[in-house]
Protein backbone atom coordinates (compact mmCIF):
# COMPACT_ATOMS: atom_id res chain seq x y z
CA UNK A 1 0.00 0.00 0.00
CA UNK A 2 3.40 1.81 -0.85
CA UNK A 3 1.67 4.26 -3.40
CA UNK A 4 -1.58 5.35 -1.40
CA UNK A 5 1.06 7.24 1.41
CA UNK A 6 2.66 8.57 -2.20
CA UNK A 7 -0.26 10.04 -3.03
CA UNK A 8 -0.86 11.70 0.18
CA UNK A 9 2.92 13.52 -0.14
CA UNK A 10 1.77 14.59 -3.88
CA UNK A 11 -1.29 16.12 -2.85
CA UNK A 12 -0.02 18.05 -0.13
CA UNK A 13 3.38 18.91 -2.15
CA UNK A 14 1.06 20.25 -5.40
CA UNK A 15 -1.34 21.91 -2.90
CA UNK A 16 1.93 23.68 -1.18
CA UNK A 17 2.95 24.86 -4.64
CA UNK A 18 -0.11 25.85 -5.46
CA UNK A 19 -0.54 28.04 -2.26
CA UNK A 20 2.49 30.18 -3.21
CA UNK A 21 1.11 30.95 -6.17
CA UNK A 22 -2.35 32.63 -4.06
CA UNK A 23 -2.03 36.00 -4.11
CA UNK A 24 -5.16 37.23 -2.74
CA UNK A 25 -7.50 36.18 0.01
CA UNK A 26 -10.11 35.41 -2.42
CA UNK A 27 -7.52 33.06 -4.07
CA UNK A 28 -6.85 31.79 -0.65
CA UNK A 29 -10.45 30.35 -0.32
CA UNK A 30 -10.55 28.76 -3.59
CA UNK A 31 -7.24 27.23 -2.46
CA UNK A 32 -8.57 26.09 0.70
CA UNK A 33 -12.24 24.63 -1.05
CA UNK A 34 -10.33 23.18 -3.40
CA UNK A 35 -7.85 21.10 -0.96
CA UNK A 36 -9.26 21.03 2.51
CA UNK A 37 -13.10 21.46 1.40
CA UNK A 38 -16.05 19.55 1.48
CA UNK A 39 -14.69 17.78 -2.32
CA UNK A 40 -11.00 18.83 -1.56
CA UNK A 41 -8.04 16.68 -2.86
CA UNK A 42 -6.96 15.96 0.98
CA UNK A 43 -10.94 14.84 2.07
CA UNK A 44 -11.20 12.77 -0.83
CA UNK A 45 -8.20 10.52 0.51
CA UNK A 46 -9.74 10.68 3.76
CA UNK A 47 -12.95 9.93 2.72
CA UNK A 48 -11.34 6.72 0.73
CA UNK A 49 -9.75 4.90 3.64
CA UNK A 50 -12.38 2.44 4.08
CA UNK A 51 -11.51 1.11 0.69
CA UNK A 52 -8.53 0.22 2.24
CA UNK A 53 -6.69 -2.81 3.16
CA UNK A 54 -7.49 -2.85 7.04
CA UNK A 55 -3.64 -2.79 8.01
CA UNK A 56 -2.78 0.03 5.56
CA UNK A 57 -5.40 2.33 7.19
CA UNK A 58 -3.66 3.61 10.34
CA UNK A 59 -0.65 4.24 8.33
CA UNK A 60 -2.28 5.95 5.33
CA UNK A 61 -4.73 7.70 7.95
CA UNK A 62 -2.16 8.75 10.49
CA UNK A 63 -0.11 10.61 6.91
CA UNK A 64 -3.31 12.11 5.49
CA UNK A 65 -4.49 13.47 9.05
CA UNK A 66 -0.46 14.83 9.47
CA UNK A 67 -1.18 16.34 5.59
CA UNK A 68 -4.22 17.71 6.85
CA UNK A 69 -2.52 19.72 9.89
CA UNK A 70 0.24 20.85 7.76
CA UNK A 71 -1.98 22.20 5.10
CA UNK A 72 -4.25 24.13 7.61
CA UNK A 73 -1.01 25.52 9.35
CA UNK A 74 -0.08 27.19 5.77
CA UNK A 75 -3.58 27.91 5.25
CA UNK A 76 -3.43 30.16 8.78
CA UNK A 77 -0.29 31.37 8.27
CA UNK A 78 -0.86 32.96 4.05
CA UNK A 79 -3.88 34.02 5.31
CA UNK A 80 -2.44 36.35 8.52
CA UNK A 81 0.38 37.06 5.34
CA UNK A 82 -2.74 38.19 2.87
CA UNK A 83 -4.65 40.11 4.92
CA UNK A 84 -1.78 42.29 6.80
CA UNK A 85 -0.69 42.81 3.16
CA UNK A 86 -4.14 43.79 2.27
CA UNK A 87 -4.89 46.26 5.03
CA UNK A 88 -1.33 47.83 4.11
CA UNK A 89 -2.74 48.05 0.96
CA UNK A 90 -6.00 49.96 2.21
CA UNK A 91 -4.03 52.27 4.48
CA UNK A 92 -1.98 52.77 1.14
CA UNK A 93 -4.41 53.95 -1.05
CA UNK A 94 -7.31 55.46 1.59
CA UNK A 95 -4.85 57.63 3.69
CA UNK A 96 -5.31 60.81 4.23
CA UNK A 97 -2.99 63.78 4.72
CA UNK A 98 -3.53 65.14 7.47
CA UNK A 99 -1.66 68.31 6.83
CA UNK A 100 -3.31 69.54 3.70
CA UNK A 101 -4.73 72.96 4.25
CA UNK A 102 -9.26 72.27 4.85
CA UNK A 103 -11.77 74.13 2.73
CA UNK A 104 -12.79 77.05 4.77
CA UNK A 105 -16.70 76.58 6.45
CA UNK A 106 -18.88 79.83 6.02
CA UNK A 107 -19.55 81.18 9.08
CA UNK A 108 -22.93 83.03 10.39
CA UNK A 109 -22.83 86.31 11.49
CA UNK A 110 -25.28 88.40 13.59
CA UNK A 111 -27.36 90.88 10.94
CA UNK A 112 -26.13 94.56 12.09
CA UNK A 113 -30.04 95.17 13.34
CA UNK A 114 -29.46 92.51 15.91
CA UNK A 115 -26.09 93.98 16.88
CA UNK A 116 -27.45 96.87 17.33
CA UNK A 117 -30.58 95.50 19.15
CA UNK A 118 -28.82 94.30 21.47
CA UNK A 119 -25.79 96.66 22.06
CA UNK A 120 -28.68 99.48 23.08
CA UNK A 121 -30.55 96.92 24.85
CA UNK A 122 -27.81 95.83 26.94
CA UNK A 123 -26.52 100.01 27.62
CA UNK A 124 -30.42 100.67 29.28
CA UNK A 125 -29.74 97.12 31.11
CA UNK A 126 -27.00 98.53 32.94
CA UNK A 127 -28.80 101.40 33.59
CA UNK A 128 -31.40 99.97 35.06
CA UNK A 129 -34.11 99.08 32.67
CA UNK A 130 -35.94 95.70 32.98
CA UNK A 131 -36.45 94.64 28.88
CA UNK A 132 -39.53 93.43 27.46
CA UNK A 133 -41.02 92.44 24.18
CA UNK A 134 -44.39 92.36 22.81
CA UNK A 135 -46.69 91.47 19.75
CA UNK A 136 -46.12 92.61 16.29
CA UNK A 137 -49.60 91.87 15.68
CA UNK A 138 -51.52 94.77 18.06
CA UNK A 139 -54.99 96.10 18.71
CA UNK A 140 -55.61 99.25 17.83
CA UNK A 141 -56.92 100.04 21.30
CA UNK A 142 -53.09 99.56 22.31
CA UNK A 143 -51.51 101.46 19.03
CA UNK A 144 -53.59 104.11 18.94
CA UNK A 145 -56.62 104.67 21.53
CA UNK A 146 -55.32 104.30 24.87
CA UNK A 147 -51.95 106.08 23.38
CA UNK A 148 -54.27 109.20 23.40
CA UNK A 149 -54.91 108.65 19.67
CA UNK A 150 -58.94 107.77 19.56
CA UNK A 151 -60.73 106.77 16.29
CA UNK A 152 -60.58 109.50 13.84
CA UNK A 153 -57.96 111.67 14.94
CA UNK A 154 -56.12 113.46 12.56
CA UNK A 155 -52.95 112.41 14.65
CA UNK A 156 -53.28 108.67 13.36
CA UNK A 157 -52.44 109.74 9.91
CA UNK A 158 -48.72 110.29 11.42
CA UNK A 159 -48.77 106.72 10.82
CA UNK A 160 -49.84 105.13 7.83
CA UNK A 161 -51.26 101.97 8.96
CA UNK A 162 -51.10 98.28 7.69
CA UNK A 163 -54.54 96.70 8.82
CA UNK A 164 -55.21 92.88 9.28
CA UNK A 165 -58.26 92.51 6.76
CA UNK A 166 -61.29 91.75 9.89
CA UNK A 167 -63.63 93.20 10.46
CA UNK A 168 -65.46 93.34 14.07
CA UNK A 169 -69.35 93.77 14.67
CA UNK A 170 -69.28 97.78 14.37
CA UNK A 171 -67.49 98.10 11.08
CA UNK A 172 -64.04 98.38 12.64
CA UNK A 173 -61.19 96.92 11.68
CA UNK A 174 -59.83 96.07 15.62
CA UNK A 175 -55.92 94.78 14.67
CA UNK A 176 -53.05 95.94 12.53
CA UNK A 177 -49.20 95.46 12.18
CA UNK A 178 -47.46 97.55 15.14
CA UNK A 179 -46.38 100.92 13.81
CA UNK A 180 -44.22 101.82 16.36
CA UNK A 181 -43.41 99.60 19.86
CA UNK A 182 -45.22 102.30 21.79
CA UNK A 183 -48.26 100.15 22.77
CA UNK A 184 -45.78 98.36 25.08
CA UNK A 185 -46.38 101.36 27.55
CA UNK A 186 -49.92 100.94 27.75
CA UNK A 187 -49.85 96.98 28.21
CA UNK A 188 -46.51 97.21 30.55
CA UNK A 189 -48.53 99.64 32.71
CA UNK A 190 -51.57 97.81 32.49
CA UNK A 191 -49.96 94.85 33.98
CA UNK A 192 -47.54 96.67 36.14
CA UNK A 193 -47.72 99.17 39.62
CA UNK A 194 -44.78 101.72 39.61
CA UNK A 195 -42.19 102.25 39.58
CA UNK A 196 -41.08 101.14 35.42
CA UNK A 197 -38.36 101.28 34.09
CA UNK A 198 -38.34 99.16 30.83
CA UNK A 199 -37.11 98.69 27.01
CA UNK A 200 -38.69 97.14 24.86
CA UNK A 201 -37.17 96.20 21.42
CA UNK A 202 -39.27 95.12 18.66
CA UNK A 203 -40.28 95.74 14.97
CA UNK A 204 -42.64 97.75 13.83
CA UNK A 205 -44.72 98.26 9.66
CA UNK A 206 -45.49 101.33 8.51
CA UNK A 207 -47.57 101.97 5.20
CA UNK A 208 -45.07 104.07 3.59
CA UNK A 209 -42.74 104.31 0.69
CA UNK A 210 -38.85 103.76 1.06
CA UNK A 211 -36.14 105.90 1.17
CA UNK A 212 -32.53 105.40 2.04
CA UNK A 213 -33.73 106.62 5.74
CA UNK A 214 -36.95 104.99 5.54
CA UNK A 215 -38.10 101.56 4.98
CA UNK A 216 -41.59 99.97 5.43
CA UNK A 217 -40.34 97.52 8.65
CA UNK A 218 -37.63 98.67 10.85
CA UNK A 219 -37.08 98.16 14.61
CA UNK A 220 -37.50 100.49 17.81
CA UNK A 221 -36.53 100.21 20.65
CA UNK A 222 -39.44 102.09 23.04
CA UNK A 223 -38.04 103.32 26.74
CA UNK A 224 -40.52 104.01 29.45
CA UNK A 225 -39.80 104.87 32.87
CA UNK A 226 -43.03 106.38 35.70
CA UNK A 227 -42.17 106.66 39.49
CA UNK A 228 -42.72 109.38 41.99
CA UNK A 229 -40.68 112.79 40.67
CA UNK A 230 -39.74 111.93 36.93
CA UNK A 231 -38.54 115.11 35.35
CA UNK A 232 -37.53 115.86 31.64
CA UNK A 233 -33.90 116.70 32.96
CA UNK A 234 -34.42 112.19 33.69
CA UNK A 235 -35.17 111.66 30.06
CA UNK A 236 -31.99 114.34 29.01
CA UNK A 237 -29.62 112.47 30.81
CA UNK A 238 -30.55 109.15 30.04
CA UNK A 239 -31.02 109.88 26.11
CA UNK A 240 -27.52 111.43 26.95
CA UNK A 241 -25.84 108.90 28.41
CA UNK A 242 -27.35 106.21 25.50
CA UNK A 243 -25.79 108.38 23.18
CA UNK A 244 -22.34 109.16 24.47
CA UNK A 245 -21.72 105.45 25.11
CA UNK A 246 -23.30 104.25 21.76
CA UNK A 247 -21.35 106.86 19.09
CA UNK A 248 -18.73 108.23 21.92
CA UNK A 249 -17.69 111.43 23.33
CA UNK A 250 -17.21 113.26 19.96
CA UNK A 251 -20.89 113.16 18.18
CA UNK A 252 -23.08 116.04 19.27
CA UNK A 253 -27.12 115.53 19.97
CA UNK A 254 -29.53 117.82 19.37
CA UNK A 255 -33.32 117.78 20.92
CA UNK A 256 -35.93 119.84 19.26
CA UNK A 257 -39.71 120.22 20.03
CA UNK A 258 -42.15 117.84 18.94
CA UNK A 259 -45.45 116.35 18.63
CA UNK A 260 -46.77 112.76 19.69
CA UNK A 261 -50.14 112.80 21.11
CA UNK A 262 -49.10 110.62 24.17
CA UNK A 263 -46.02 112.82 25.81
CA UNK A 264 -46.33 116.14 26.75
CA UNK A 265 -43.81 118.31 25.82
CA UNK A 266 -42.36 116.29 23.41
CA UNK A 267 -39.37 115.89 21.59
CA UNK A 268 -37.17 114.49 18.97
CA UNK A 269 -33.30 113.57 19.30
CA UNK A 270 -31.13 114.11 16.24
CA UNK A 271 -27.44 113.29 16.26
CA UNK A 272 -24.78 115.35 14.53
CA UNK A 273 -23.96 113.73 10.76
CA UNK A 274 -20.65 116.98 10.37
CA UNK A 275 -18.49 116.93 7.82
CA UNK A 276 -15.03 115.41 8.78
CA UNK A 277 -12.94 118.87 8.89
CA UNK A 278 -9.82 116.92 7.10
CA UNK A 279 -11.70 114.32 4.68
CA UNK A 280 -15.14 116.12 4.22
CA UNK A 281 -16.62 113.15 4.61
CA UNK A 282 -19.96 112.68 6.66
CA UNK A 283 -20.58 109.72 8.91
CA UNK A 284 -23.64 108.92 6.67
CA UNK A 285 -23.52 110.05 2.60
CA UNK A 286 -26.50 112.82 2.70
CA UNK A 287 -26.14 116.50 2.86
CA UNK A 288 -27.47 116.53 6.18
CA UNK A 289 -26.01 117.70 9.43
CA UNK A 290 -29.01 115.80 11.64
CA UNK A 291 -30.10 112.99 11.55
CA UNK A 292 -33.03 111.85 13.77
CA UNK A 293 -32.99 109.01 15.67
CA UNK A 294 -36.02 108.93 18.35
CA UNK A 295 -39.18 110.84 19.19
CA UNK A 296 -40.10 110.85 23.49
CA UNK A 297 -41.08 113.13 25.70
CA UNK A 298 -42.80 113.41 29.63
CA UNK A 299 -45.83 110.59 29.43
CA UNK A 300 -49.11 112.17 28.95
CA UNK A 301 -51.67 112.68 31.89
CA UNK A 302 -53.82 111.00 29.82
CA UNK A 303 -52.33 107.80 29.23
CA UNK A 304 -51.12 107.31 32.62
CA UNK A 305 -54.92 108.17 33.66
CA UNK A 306 -56.05 105.24 30.55
CA UNK A 307 -54.13 102.77 32.32
CA UNK A 308 -54.86 103.20 36.00
CA UNK A 309 -52.26 105.58 37.07
CA UNK A 310 -52.89 108.56 39.15
CA UNK A 311 -51.20 111.23 37.37
CA UNK A 312 -51.18 113.56 40.39
CA UNK A 313 -48.90 111.44 41.94
CA UNK A 314 -46.66 109.96 39.32
CA UNK A 315 -44.47 110.97 35.99
CA UNK A 316 -43.06 109.17 33.46
CA UNK A 317 -40.71 109.76 30.30
CA UNK A 318 -40.60 107.48 27.19
CA UNK A 319 -39.21 107.10 24.12
CA UNK A 320 -38.71 105.11 20.29
CA UNK A 321 -35.84 105.02 18.64
CA UNK A 322 -35.01 103.73 14.99
CA UNK A 323 -32.94 100.58 15.65
CA UNK A 324 -31.79 100.69 11.57
CA UNK A 325 -30.97 104.78 12.20
CA UNK A 326 -28.73 104.18 14.74
CA UNK A 327 -26.63 101.47 13.14
CA UNK A 328 -26.70 103.73 10.19
CA UNK A 329 -25.40 106.71 12.10
CA UNK A 330 -22.95 104.41 14.02
CA UNK A 331 -21.42 102.07 10.89
CA UNK A 332 -21.69 105.02 8.49
CA UNK A 333 -24.42 102.72 6.14
CA UNK A 334 -26.30 105.23 3.44
CA UNK A 335 -29.20 103.23 2.51
CA UNK A 336 -31.46 101.85 4.99
CA UNK A 337 -32.58 99.55 1.85
CA UNK A 338 -29.11 97.43 2.27
CA UNK A 339 -30.28 95.70 5.81
CA UNK A 340 -32.76 93.78 4.36
CA UNK A 341 -32.23 93.45 0.51
CA UNK A 342 -29.75 90.38 1.81
CA UNK A 343 -26.49 91.63 0.00
CA UNK A 344 -24.17 89.00 1.87
CA UNK A 345 -21.29 91.72 1.08
CA UNK A 346 -23.07 93.87 3.34
CA UNK A 347 -23.92 91.36 5.98
CA UNK A 348 -20.36 89.89 6.09
CA UNK A 349 -19.14 93.29 6.87
CA UNK A 350 -20.84 94.05 10.25
C1 LIG B 1 -42.70 107.10 16.99
O1 LIG B 1 -42.82 106.03 16.43
C2 LIG B 1 -43.07 107.26 18.43
N1 LIG B 1 -43.72 106.06 18.89
C3 LIG B 1 -41.81 107.55 19.23
C4 LIG B 1 -42.09 108.01 20.63
C5 LIG B 1 -42.09 107.06 21.66
C6 LIG B 1 -42.35 109.33 20.90
C7 LIG B 1 -42.35 107.46 22.97
C8 LIG B 1 -42.63 109.73 22.20
C9 LIG B 1 -42.59 108.79 23.21
P1 LIG B 1 -41.57 108.27 14.95
O2 LIG B 1 -42.61 107.93 13.97
O3 LIG B 1 -40.94 109.59 14.82
O4 LIG B 1 -42.12 108.16 16.42
O5 LIG B 1 -40.45 107.16 14.94
C10 LIG B 1 -39.42 107.12 15.90
C11 LIG B 1 -38.11 106.73 15.25
O6 LIG B 1 -38.27 105.52 14.55
C12 LIG B 1 -37.62 107.72 14.20
O7 LIG B 1 -36.89 108.76 14.82
C13 LIG B 1 -36.74 106.85 13.34
O8 LIG B 1 -35.48 106.69 13.93
C14 LIG B 1 -37.47 105.53 13.37
N2 LIG B 1 -38.33 105.41 12.19
C15 LIG B 1 -39.56 105.91 12.00
N3 LIG B 1 -40.03 105.57 10.80
C16 LIG B 1 -39.09 104.85 10.19
C17 LIG B 1 -38.99 104.20 8.92
N4 LIG B 1 -39.97 104.23 8.04
N5 LIG B 1 -37.85 103.52 8.65
C18 LIG B 1 -36.86 103.47 9.56
N6 LIG B 1 -36.89 104.04 10.75
C19 LIG B 1 -38.00 104.74 11.08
Amino acid sequence: MQPQTDVVERTTDEALERLKAVSDLDGLEEWRVSTLGRNGALTQILRSLGSVPKEERPRLGAAANRAKTVLEQHLAEREQELKTAHLADVVERESIDVTLPGWPVPQGRLHPTTRMLRETTSVFASMGFQVEEGPEIELDRYNFDLLNIPKDHPARDMWDTLWIDRVDEQGNRPMLLRTHTSPMQARIMEKTSPPVRVVVPGKCYRYEATDATHEWHFHQVEGLAVDKGITFADLKGTLYEFARRTFGEDRQIRFRCDFFPFVEPGVDMSISNFKDPKTGKRPINRDEDWIEILGAGMVHPSVLEGVGYDPSVYTGFAFGMGVERIAMLKYGIDDIRLFYSNDVRFLQQV
